[in-house]
């Protein structure tokens, strides 16, 4: 008889250790859950974001005015402009390090960059005052 007791407590404690580690595991199983849930949604919109885009904007540059006052990328595009000079101009952004040289009427010049931040930024003519004479644009990057 003391064996069989022995076996039923024994029984019990390892019926009983059982059910804790298997409840410490019901606990666990939820947590893992959300660990592969949450970043789920995270991949959809970089996919998006990191489609390379090539932007290709025209951009004339006269005396004393772009063509084109505003230009509107997403992050992550790369922004080709085509500039064409109808005077002695170029075409600059500073925070993107990005110019074209100064080129003579009826030269024109391919530059490209990655949009790689959000924000407005100016893009100007360095040729003199023309800047401050109205030959200025904003590229924003949304
Ligand atoms: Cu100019």
């Amino acid at each position: 008889m003391k064996t069989l007791i022995t076996i039923i407590i024994l029984a019990l404690l390892v019926w009983g250790g059982y059910t804790l580690i298997n409840r410490d595991g019901a606990e666990m199983t939820p947590t893992n859950n959300e660990a592969i849930t949450t970043p789920t949604p995270t991949p959809t919109p970089s996919p998006v974001s990191s489609t390379p885009t090539i932007r290709e904007i025209a951009v004339t540059g006269s005396n004393f005015a772009f063509s084109t006052s505003t230009i509107r990328v997403k992050r992550g595009d790369t922004v080709r402009i085509v500039f064409k000079s109808q005077g002695t101009h170029d075409w600059v952004i500073d925070e993107f390090n990005k110019r074209t040289k100064v080129l003579s009427a009826g030269q024109s010049e391919t530059i490209e960059f990655v949009a790689d931040k959000t924000g407005s930024f100016e893009y100007y003519c360095s040729v003199g005052t023309h800047r401050q004479m109205g030959m200025k644009g904003t590229l924003i990057v949304e």
